[in-house]
């Protein structure tokens, strides 16, 4: 597990500064989140999932821009959204043919700055790991 907690710090530190600009973007008084990316501990669907997330009810990565997200597989998000108070974080896998898309999960977060932080995500027999980040 100490390679894996190395590469993400790795990572870290480039997606800083990719964020850069959306950084510069805060509302005043409000805060921001920043999704970097989300792994596939175990994916809901035998053949993976198709992710899509809402924040706060509204879609910060529809269907269809992921693909498919396998068991290990990781997936870069690098999306900042702008939020006050509380921003709600919901992970859903679209499905097709009269079969209702899956709730995979989320959480919940204030307006206070952190570092980045590693959450799991965990529902039935879905789990998934995530890394954000809360500005200010
Ligand atoms: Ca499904
Ligand atoms: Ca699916
Ligand atoms: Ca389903």
């Amino acid at each position: 597990m100490s390679n894996i907690n190395t590469a993400i710090c790795t990572s870290d530190t480039q997606l800083f500064t990719e964020l850069t600009s959306e950084e510069g973007a805060v509302i005043e008084g409000g805060a921001t989140l920043l999704l970097y990316r989300l792994t596939a501990l175990n994916a809901s669907d035998f053949n993976g999932d198709e992710i899509y997330i809402k924040v706060n009810g509204e879609t910060l990565i529809p269907p269809g821009i992921v693909p498919d997200v396998d068991s290990g597989e990781t997936i870069n998000i690098n999306r900042a959204i702008n939020f006050n108070g509380t921003a709600k974080l919901e992970l859903f896998d679209d499905d097709v043919w009269g079969n209702s898309d899956d709730y995979l999960g989320g959480f919940s977060v204030g307006s206070t700055p952190t570092n980045g932080i590693t959450s799991n995500i965990i529902r039935g027999s879905a789990s998934y790991r995530i890394l954000y980040q809360v500005i200010a």
